[in-house]
């Protein structure tokens, strides 16, 4: 009877689900093992072959832990509301609540047949109303914390979309999910003090088990730098500029100021004579996309007529206006030091400004400017008492002069900005708050959670900003619960991430009325163990799930400091694509190899591999996969295919190789009849096969705790080899054969254990164990001759010593019956290979 995937898999699915084989108690005294996949927002297209890839490695290292003895936490749920869903209902005409339920009952339907072993007791979706009102409740306290307010803001407007977006989703003056451009806008919105958390959420990543890019990442984004406010006075003005600089050691440099064009001093600084240019300039400046800004090369700006006096040494220095000074960092306003920046290096160039050098360029003639600018360390010159000083000591006594005479202060400055958190989007939790009529912000009481968005057939975004929400008017008119006074609702939508900044806390009480999570729970099953998804949440979704967590922190709700221990990023899975020298894309199987160069029909294509994109026709469908091979086959291939954490690219053919393992795996037990083979004996394994099975569950076992998956596949196949090759195949080493595939093909494992005689799922065995002795890499065998004759043959690691390999030599039985009663004249080891006993005949 062949291996039939289908038969097998469904039927261990549905034995799992009515045994609730992996379901979860809570609390017990064994320790516990929480592993978390990133959950998926479920859109219309369902499941892509890159999902599977996180959802198997976290599936075999969760059945790995729970055959270690480990209590394991591995849940699954929809990340449904937000912008991705609702983007598909605006393009199928259907509403959002019915496209999300189904493409939920569509990616649970597909998930489940890959053998997962989640607990679906413990499935949350973002839209349920029972989360909806912590999630609800969560923003509460941080009102109440003050770390909610509403502000009008400098916002990142994208037209097509019909919503603002936070910085984080802006890149290049483009929204990062679809290239759309953004505009700047000021409007009112609610914010998140996520800045009130900068020290630390950079300070506790130094905790975390987490890919040292992504930490690089959320470390720059966060952009910690220390430097000075300094106060320049401007001459016959009643005005002051405030500078903010890291360098403050370099201020005898400073040959000029610039504020940013929005900046709001300029109108009391400009000179009449100055005034028209610099409003046009300013204009001119205003009506850059951002993407023209991003872009922009060249140095432009203006001279606005006044002068600034720099407060080290008196000289009188021109103000400038120049887009290169952004007015959301530091002050809006810079000392340019044309000597040692850049930037100021580029402006004073183009426009004939001084450029003083103030640190000695290693190894530069002093008394000449240096052709660039000199960016690094060195000692000062040009600087009064400063002069002579290395910069680093300069730094700070530049500091305390400035503070002693009142021109300046110690900074310390963010580029993290706080989070805007409102969209003007039907398709996410309603804010729960009211506007009354005297203008003051009510929150709504507790008890009133969940607000849910409300019924409306006409959900499409506004162009004018106005939220979609606005258009069902009963709703938003309503009565201050309090004070019975007539209110309104706020009309804009909190963004897709505010679900999944908690999500993984409710799955440890997903059912919870009264609490977002019971405090033993927490305490039990948090931080997060293992957290596997793909690195675009690089700073998104991992920073702001970071903040509530320390939010939470704080007001009590979870006793640890990060959510997440060990974070793991997937690689991203690719395709082979088609395309000739027009650009057309042609499909996979039409294409075929000649004379290694790639053809449809007579047409030369080109080969590459790109991401899969349904314009490429190089989409794969898990579906298809599972329906040809199995889901084995699939999880096997998922994790073979490299390294977990690098690009690839899928290739059938290896799919089909994967499945060509498990047919001999399946041969090694199972007879022609379908009943176990009769090669399986009750014999022990040689010794040869007892090394290979315990270095096989030692490196298997390591490799799982390391995450490299491809090389325990490639170990467990060399075992199977090995086990294939026997005409008497010992029955303990397949059972631990079979119980080492498990966490990979779950469903063959279980279907074989069965055979072998095993009534119930082996799910909850124990993992294999190894004697280190055996496993030993460098296991040697060593000839043993009595009197020059061989007499038996030892195993040893190559780092035994002598006299051990003399007494474990001496231990075999026909060498023991050789030596009894003799005199060992002598002993002589040649290591890793021989002992010889002489004997007095
Ligand atoms: C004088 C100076 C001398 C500077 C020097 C640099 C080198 P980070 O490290 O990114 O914080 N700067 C300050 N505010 C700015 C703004 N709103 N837009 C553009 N540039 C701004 O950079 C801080 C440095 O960037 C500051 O230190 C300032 O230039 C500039 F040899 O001041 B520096």
């Amino acid at each position: 009877m062949p291996y039939d995937p289908k038969t097998i898999e469904p039927r261990w699915q549905r034995y799992w689900e009515e045994n609730q084989t992996f379901r979860t108690e809570d609390g017990q005294s064994r320790p516990k093992y929480y592993v978390l996949d990133m959950f998926p927002y479920p859109s219309g297209d369902g499941l892509h072959v890159g999902h599977p890839e996180g959802y198997t490695a976290t599936d075999v290292v969760a059945r790995y832990k729970r055959m270690m003895g480990f209590n394991v936490l591995h849940p699954m749920g929809w990340d449904a509301y937000g912008l991705p869903a609702e983007r598909y209902a605006v393009r199928t005409g259907v509403h959002p609540a019915i496209t999300t339920r189904s493409n939920i009952s569509n990616f649970r339907q597909q998930v489940r047949r890959l053998g997962f072993s989640y607990d679906w007791s413990r499935e949350i979706s973002t839209t349920d109303p029972e989360f909806v009102r912590w999630t609800q409740w969560i923003f509460l306290q941080m009102y109440k914390a003050g770390l909610a307010y509403q502000a009008d803001v400098a916002v990142n407007w994208c037209p097509a979309q019909g919503t603002v977006l936070a910085n984080e989703e802006v890149k290049d003056g483009r929204y990062v999910e679809t290239g759309d451009p953004v505009e700047r806008r000021t409007m009112r919105q609610w914010m998140l003090k996520i800045t009130a958390y900068a020290d630390r959420l950079l300070a506790d990543l130094d905790e975390l088990d987490w890919p040292e890019g992504i930490k690089a990442m959320q470390r720059n984004w966060i952009g910690r730098s220390e430097g000075a406010e300094v106060t320049f006075t401007v001459e016959d003005r009643e005005s002051s500029l405030t500078v903010y600089t890291t360098r403050p050691e370099t201020i005898f440099g400073a040959t000029f100021v610039v504020l940013a064009p929005e900046h709001p001093a300029i109108d009391a600084i400009a000179s009449v004579g100055q005034r028209e240019e610099v409003d046009a300039y300013r204009t001119r400046a205003a009506a850059m996309s951002a993407i023209e800004k991003s872009q922009a090369q060249s140095k432009s700006g203006v001279f606005t007529g006044a002068y600034a006096i720099n407060p080290a040494n008196g000289s009188r220095i021109p103000v400038w206006v120049a887009d290169y000074v952004l007015m959301s960092y530091g002050t809006g306003t810079i000392m340019a030091v044309p000597a040692h920046d850049d930037r100021d290096r580029d402006f004073a160039e183009e426009f004939g400004l001084p450029i003083v050098e103030v640190v000695s360029a290693s190894g530069f003639p002093s008394g000449e400017v240096p052709p660039a600018a000199w960016t690094g360390e060195g000692s000062m010159i040009n600087s009064g008492f400063l002069d002579g000083m290395e910069t680093k000591t300069a730094r700070t006594e530049a500091i305390s002069w400035m503070t002693e005479q009142g021109v300046g202060v110690e900074r310390i400055e963010y580029k993290l900005r706080d989070w805007l958190f409102s969209r003007q989007r039907y398709w996410g939790e309603p804010f729960p708050i009211l506007h009354a009529a005297d203008g003051s912000i009510v929150p709504l009481p507790e008890d009133a959670l969940p607000l849910l968005p409300p019924e409306l057939d006409e959900y499409r975004p506004t162009p004018d900003g106005e939220p979609p929400l606005a258009r069902a008017g009963d709703w938003v008119r309503t009565v201050d619960p309090k004070s019975g006074m007539e209110a309104l609702r706020e009309t804009n939508t909190m963004p897709q991430w505010a679900g999944s900044c908690w999500y993984y806390l409710r799955f440890a009480d997903p059912r919870n009325v009264t609490a977002p999570i019971d405090p033993e729970k927490e305490k039990y099953w948090l931080p997060v163990d293992l957290y596997v998804g793909g690195a675009e949440h690089a700073v998104l979704h991992l920073l702001y799930a970071r903040f509530w967590h320390k939010v939470l922190f704080d007001i009590g709700v979870v006793t640890s400091k990060e959510p997440f221990r060990k974070l793991f990023n997937q690689g991203m899975i690719l395709a082979y694509s088609y395309k000739d020298a027009a650009g057309r894309y042609y499909r996979p199987e039409d294409a075929a190899e000649r004379d290694g160069r790639w053809h449809v029909g007579e047409i030369e294509v080109e080969r590459q591999v790109e991401k899969m994109s349904k314009s490429k026709f190089n989409v794969v469908n898990p579906d298809e996969v599972v329906e040809q091979y199995g889901a084995d086959a699939m999880r096997l291939y998922e994790l073979f295919m490299g390294p977990l954490d690098v690009a690839k690219p899928w290739q059938m053919s290896g799919v089909a190789g994967v499945s060509r393992f498990l047919h001999r795996v399946w041969r090694i037990a199972v007879g022609e009849d379908g009943m176990l083979s009769s090669k399986i004996t009750d014999a022990e394994p040689s010794p040869e096969i007892a090394r290979i099975l315990h270095k096989t569950i030692k490196s298997v076992g390591d490799d799982i705790e390391a995450l490299r998956f491809n090389t325990a596949i490639s170990k467990l196949m060399e075992l199977s080899n090995a086990l294939t090759g026997l005409d008497t195949r010992p029955r303990s080493t397949v059972e631990s054969f079979v119980l080492l595939l498990a966490p990979f093909a779950p469903h063959i494992a279980e279907e074989l254990w069965k055979l072998l005689g095993h009534p119930k799922s082996l799910s909850h065995d124990p993992w294999p164990t190894y004697d280190p002795a055996l496993a030993d890499d460098d296991i040697r065998e060593i000839i043993v001759q009595v009197n020059g004759k061989l007499r038996g043959r030892v195993h040893a690691a190559s780092m035994i010593s002598d006299v051990e390999l003399v007494a474990l030599a001496a231990r075999d039985a026909e060498v023991e019956a050789k030596l009894v009663g003799k005199t060992v004249l002598k002993e002589i080891v040649v290591p890793g290979r021989l002992v010889n006993f002489v004997v007095a005949d």
